[in-house]
């Protein structure tokens, strides 16, 4: 354990609360519950007193407009969406000491105590302001209710607390070309009452405490985030919003206003603790409150402010709180080289895996953190999945450990040799094992997942590469003895795979133990002693990884194109580019009036085709147009148009057609007709 850590008695470890409007998927996974569960179980094997937080995000725009779309409540979305999140998590070994929620009454409790504390230090600044206000949804438009053009990067759909494409954290009026995501319309300002946070005031502190204090241990991805933040001069934040849905302000005159989701989410951890207390009987304060426990709080980038710089913020000015020791945010994990997005069901769904993939959780766990976005964005394949599920788990780790095991059923009943007689390399391999603990121990300690689960790899190649140099299979008629020695130090490797493979592959882990019928080891053990007993009986063999074949990849891949496909006749086609420039001379040639139909019938055996009768103005006109798919002919006895009059005659499926009328033909390839804006005469010229 690195000398600084010595000091800490306790470790509090956070996980972001997922928005309970929706499943896991592997973004998830791979940016925050993988790496916070390896973290949370390397120090319980460590012997320390940890306290894993999770729990579900219940409050907060996504949340309302979920239900608003699917008609239901709010608490029955939560309800349902936390239950999936719980459960598959408990399925994918994520090992939570609580998983709670906010829409829980302890969380109402905590969050209203804390806002209560900071309201009655004075701590809040109160201010009357206009905000956005849709006047057909009759409500204001705070977070996700708005959406604009993000003033820092053009992302058109910027939210009205956040970026997603950017990341800056932003108030609807920031926000360029603000529209309701309610009803479209742009908002108008009515005057409000909120309660702020005033962060203006934290850049020293937040410079002495981050910019000097963690230069050196934070992340290069997270200091350089919270420095630019600092930066750019923080701005007061609003803490409360017009909103039903959430934790009420705990004052008389906040009737019909919650506390902002980002400021009662992040209670939910200390919530989630005192869930936990009522629970165990532990008492949660000293994981909160005492200065020798270390916090840290596992997250996506795009949840670096409000774990950096705002909730830190309220714990200091709380002031009873101890302040995060890290915040080792990961970068985003994308799925086939496209951006993970729940709208657009690009994701792979945690409980979908599981039950399509039935006991690969080990797999996907390893996937995830040998290709962690830890320090930028990285990709997850179908391919790669099985790339390295074939040619890493099976062919080394799987392939080491069932060479051992099966020798040793074959040649000595299963029953561990003594570890005597070694020659130099024998001590040379087994001194190469002693060392991965604390290699291993290194890289966790420092958040580096993945290199160590490259070394936890390394030890299983070591165990392979001393087979195959040794090869027991050869010796045995010849020399039993040695090969006593051989397997002896193959399956002490096997066993220390067993212990240090715990925080990575939980289930192979167990898997190992029951087929070595050994019971758990502490990490030191690992590093200081020998594991295994001569004579000790191992138990059954079986394969701890199968081949993941063509088809089942086949089929997940096939499963994604299907959604591509269905988001793609979705999804608006872009506009066409501009024609080329033309003269103004050009444009007077055409002769373009306001006419309107007086009669209208479909082109006999034609799907396309109308034929017209057109009060132009000047005479009364016959003219086909194509737009029978779009149009009743009955509908549109009546309706003004836009008409090219002076273009030259021309049959239509024998018809003469005199004319053209205007319409308009949006990406999909739909028409509409171009009509004045009011009756108007027919014949005006439309210049
Ligand atoms: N609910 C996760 C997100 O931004 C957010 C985390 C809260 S942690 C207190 O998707
Ligand atoms: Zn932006």
């Amino acid at each position: 354990m690195e000398a600084k850590d010595t000091k800490f008695k306790r470790f509090t470890i956070t996980s972001a609360l997922p928005y309970a409007n929706g499943p896991i998927h592997i973004g998830h996974l791979a940016g925050v519950y993988v790496p916070a569960d390896i973290y949370a179980r390397y120090l319980r094997m460590k012997g320390r007193d940890v306290l894993f937080i999770g729990g579900s995000d219940e409050h907060g725009v996504p949340i309302t407009i979920k239900a608003r779309k699917e008609g239901k409540t709010p608490q029955e979305i939560v309800d349902r969406y936390h239950e999936m999140i719980r459960d598959s998590f408990e399925r994918f070994g994520i090992s939570f000491d609580i998983y709670s929620r906010t829409s829980a009454k302890i969380h109402h409790e905590t969050a209203s105590e804390f806002f209560t504390t900071l309201y009655n230090k004075g701590v809040f600044v109160e201010k009357n302001n206009k905000q956005y206000y849709d006047a057909e949804a009759g409500q204001f438009l705070a977070d996700r209710y708005i959406t604009g053009t993000c003033p820092h990067c053009d992302f058109e759909k910027a939210y009205g607390d956040q970026c997603e494409r950017c990341g800056t954290s932003l108030s609807p009026l920031d926000l360029i070309n603000p529209h309701s995501a309610l009803s479209g319309n742009k908002p108008e300002l009515r005057e409000t009452k909120h309660w702020y946070l005033p962060l203006d005031t934290a850049e020293d502190w937040l410079r002495e405490w981050i910019l000097e204090g963690h230069k050196d241990d934070w992340k290069v991805n997270v200091y350089g985030q919270v420095k630019s933040w600092i930066d750019q001069g923080l701005q007061p934040r609003a803490v409360t919003r017009d909103l039903d849905w959430g934790v009420q302000v705990p004052l008389p005159d906040a009737e019909g206003k919650v506390l902002y989701v980002w400021f009662d989410a992040p209670i939910g951890y200390i919530s989630a603790a005192r869930e936990w207390s009522e629970k165990t009987g532990k008492d949660w304060q000293p994981y909160w409150k005492s200065q020798d426990s270390k916090l840290v709080h596992f997250i996506g980038k795009d949840n670096i402010v409000f774990h950096c710089v705002i909730f830190p913020f309220m714990l200091q000015q709380e002031g009873s709180y101890i302040l995060p020791d890290n915040v080792p945010a990961n970068e985003f994990l994308n799925l086939e080289n496209d951006k993970i997005s729940t709208s657009r069901n690009w994701a792979v769904w945690l409980h979908e895996y599981l039950d399509e993939l039935p006991g690969k959780e080990d797999v996907l766990r390893y996937v995830l953190t040998a290709n962690a976005p830890e320090t930028k964005d990285n990709d997850f394949t179908w391919r790669d999945f099985q790339a390295r599920n074939n040619n890493e788990l099976l062919a080394v780790f799987g392939n080491f450990v069932n060479r051992s095991l099966v020798l040793t059923h074959k040649y000595f009943d299963g029953k561990i040799p003594a570890l005597e007689n070694l020659n130099d390399n024998d001590e040379a391999v087994l001194a190469q094992m002693q060392a991965f603990p604390d290699k291993i121990s290194h890289s966790i300690e420092l958040y580096r997942f993945r290199e160590a689960l490259a070394e936890l790899m390394n030890l299983a190649r070591l165990g392979n590469r001393y087979l195959t140099e040794n090869e027991p299979w050869k010796l045995f008629k010849s020399d039993p003895e040695r090969v006593k020695t051989i397997l002896a130090i193959a399956l002490e490797i096997t066993a220390h795979l067993a212990v240090l493979a715990e925080p990575f592959l939980p289930f192979t882990a167990e898997k190992l133990r029951n087929m070595m019928q050994i019971g758990r080891f502490n990490w030191e053990d690992a590093a200081s002693q020998q594991l295994l007993q001569a004579g000790h009986q191992l138990g059954e063999t079986a394969l701890l990884f199968e081949k993941v074949e063509d088809s089942q990849i086949e089929q997940q891949v096939q499963k994604l194109l299907a959604t591509k496909t269905a988001n793609a006749a979705e999804e608006p086609k872009a506009v066409k580019p501009q024609k080329a420039a033309i003269q103004f001379d050009d444009f007077t040639k055409m002769d373009l009036r306001v006419g309107e139909i007086l009669e209208a019938e479909v082109v006999p055996k034609t799907k396309k085709l109308m034929k017209l009768l057109v009060d132009t103005g000047i005479d009364k006109r016959t003219v086909v147009s194509g737009i029978a798919e779009y149009y009743q002919p009955e509908n549109i006895i009546g309706q003004q148009v836009v008409m090219l009059v002076n273009l030259e005659s021309r049959k239509i499926r024998g018809i003469e057609s005199q004319g053209m009328i205007m319409m308009a033909e949006n990406a999909e390839g739909k028409l509409c007709f171009v009509s004045p804006s009011e009756a108007f005469q027919n014949g005006a010229e439309v210049k």
